[in-house]
């Protein structure tokens, strides 16, 4: 088959936007909300396990405040809201860089006809917040689809976000190739039947990645290689459209 598409995360894969990004924001919403509530990085781990803003909200307070009074749907939505004012304030700081190799991934990408797409668990305006402020606001049109957030009733591991992100490229799974960076994305990629390329992270290292294609530290720049921790492969400096074309042709 040919390679026709990359379908691309964002959270962690694009950027990594969790822990100085997603938590802080976090952080931000609840101190506005006069919320005792703070998410130290190492509690963020295990947080994590939970895609998705509103429901890691209630998660947390579920599992670790049990006794307090429980906070509504509505006001958890409103938290979400804040908290997402907050995010795409820090992105125009321009502090979340994107990851090595990405920028030159969707260059090359676009070059060879390769078409773009998205499928997250965050929400539209946090994506396009991220690619207005690191790649320019022409940038967001280089996605012809943009699947995110509450689109789909269940988030990744849910495979849901990719069936719908098929759906409207007018694809069929073996068109295309996944590119994630955790285990809940992989599941959910897997879960559509993608061939799935992961790039770990700090937060993901050690996750279970099995299932995947390949598993790579980065994608990798000529001058910043990548390692490739999963699956055979010739030594190798960077991810390009050459290899994810023999990639998806295996
Ligand atoms: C990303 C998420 C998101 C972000 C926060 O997962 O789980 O919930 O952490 O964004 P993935 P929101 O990379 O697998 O899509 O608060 O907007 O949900
Ligand atoms: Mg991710």
């Amino acid at each position: 088959m040919s390679l026709k598409a990359l379908i691309f995360d964002v959270d962690g894969t694009l950027a990594d936007t969790e822990r100085d990004g997603h938590r802080p924001a976090f952080n931000a919403a609840f101190a506005e909300y006069d919320l005792d509530w703070s998410w130290s990085v190492e509690l963020y781990a295990d947080l994590l396990n939970v895609t998705g803003g509103k429901e890691r909200m209630t998660y947390y307070m579920e599992r670790y405040r049990p006794q307090d009074t429980p906070l509504s749907a509505e006001r958890i939505a409103e938290l979400h809201q804040a908290k997402t004012q907050h995010y795409t304030q820090l992105l125009a700081t321009g502090h979340l860089p994107l990851r090595p190799g990405v920028e030159r991934l969707l260059h090359e990408a676009r070059k060879a006809g390769l078409r773009l797409a998205i499928a997250t668990t965050t929400t539209v305006d946090n994506v396009t917040a991220l690619l207005r402020h690191s790649l320019g606001e022409e940038s967001i049109a280089w996605f012809e689809v943009i699947a995110a957030g509450d689109v789909v009733p269940a988030k990744k591991p849910a495979p849901d976000i990719y069936y719908y992100a098929l759906e409207k490229l007018a694809l069929s799974a073996e068109d295309c190739l996944a590119i994630e960076d955790s285990e809940n994305g992989l599941r959910s990629a897997v879960g559509a039947d993608l061939r799935t390329l992961i790039t770990i992270n700090a937060y993901t290292d050690g996750q279970d990645f099995s299932r995947a294609a390949f598993v790579f530290d980065h994608l990798g720049e000529p001058h910043l290689p990548c390692q490739v921790l999963q699956g055979s492969l010739p030594h190798l400096s960077y991810v390009d459209v050459a290899l994810l074309q023999q990639l998806a042709g295996q």
